[in-house]
């Protein structure tokens, strides 16, 4: 990454790098799209409230990481690329890795859009985006390789540029997109570019997707070494799977809460310590300050069942013993 390079991503949270992909690479990538094209699945509605930005749900293909040898290999080669891993160095730190996706995007004619969301309201410190001693730093990165052209006026990828350092909350029509002030940006790719965004720091969403071709961009979402965004970050945190069942067994909530391992994206579900006026330890949920009469969440208890995304990674690790 080069000075011009990281004056640009300093500056507007977002990077495109020209041209990584050969024609080839894309060829041999988009045939064996064309031929899992049966197992795309089509999801929710990532519009939301938003007039602009409505439309369809936005089908993603699953599992090219998984698919049988040699399928799954153009992809896999994109997960440590040279052009990547210099970039990714300097905006999250070495050491980073996948924390979650891949999520490949084959919007068609019609998908929604996707209001801006990730730019850290409330603050985030594990994955906020900092600068010192001229070094930046943000928690969460996703990378995009694109397969297809998203020119000016496509649809696809956009964000709001240098919000990562706004000090204020996105007002509601630029999140829709439906009074966006022109704050929001959806910067033009080409088919073989590679796209940096801060996934985590940054207000970024989609516009609908406008043309009678598709797009297709393989989104990868990295974060730094320290930071544990999403993946298998929920099922492992619980204190039962992170420390063992015998440890934590028969020990207070406050003694719980400080034994959920690392894990960030939890919207509330795991528990803060507080200490009272009077001096005592308690929880307390972050949800509850939302709660107009302060009650506790429901939180994954002592005696109680684990959550299900728990259940779901032990069965899968008991039987393929990872
Ligand atoms: O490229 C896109 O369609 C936006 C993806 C997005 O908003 C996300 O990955 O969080």
């Amino acid at each position: 990454m080069d000075a011009r390079e990281r004056y640009f991503w300093d500056l507007n949270g977002y990077l495109v790098v020209k041209a990584v992909l050969s024609q080839s690479e894309m060829d041999e990538a988009n045939e064996i799209v064309d031929r899992h094209s049966n197992e795309i699945k089509v999801g929710g509605n990532t519009a939301r409230n938003s007039k602009a930005l409505k439309g369809t749900g936005r089908p993603v293909l699953p599992g090219i990481l998984e698919f049988p040898k040699p399928d799954c290999d153009p992809f896999r080669k994109l997960l440590a690329h040279p052009a990547l891993v210099s970039r990714l160095r300097v905006m999250c730190g070495p050491g980073f890795r996948l924390d979650h996706g891949p999520m490949f995007i084959v919007s068609v004619k019609g998908t929604a859009g996707h209001t801006m969301h990730g730019n850290g309201e409330p603050h985030r410190p594990h994955v906020s985006y900092n600068h010192q001693n001229g070094s930046p730093y943000v928690g969460g990165v996703t990378v995009a390789w694109q397969l297809t052209d998203c020119k000016p006026g496509y649809g696809g990828f956009a964000c709001v540029p240098a919000s990562h350092k706004s000090k204020y909350r996105t007002p509601d029509g630029v999140r829709t997109g439906d009074a966006d002030m022109g704050v929001q940006t959806q910067p033009a790719v080409e088919a073989g570019d590679l796209l940096f965004f801060m996934d985590s720091a940054q207000a970024h969403g989609a516009w609908p997707w406008k043309l009678d071709t598709g797009r297709r961009s393989i989104l990868l979402k990295y974060a730094s070494r320290t930071s544990a965004r999403s993946g298998v970050g929920k099922p492992v945190a619980v204190p039962e799977v992170y420390w063992d069942d015998h440890i934590v067994e028969d020990m207070s909530e406050e003694q719980r809460a400080v034994m959920w391992g690392p894990y960030s994206n939890h919207r509330g579900e795991i528990p803060f310590l507080d200490v009272t006026e009077q001096g005592e330890v308690r929880i307390e949920n972050r949800n509850d300050r939302q709660r107009p009469n302060g009650q506790a969440a429901a939180l994954s208890k002592q005696g109680g069942d684990l959550p299900k995304e728990t259940m779901t990674w032990i069965e899968k690790n008991a039987t393929t013993g990872t």
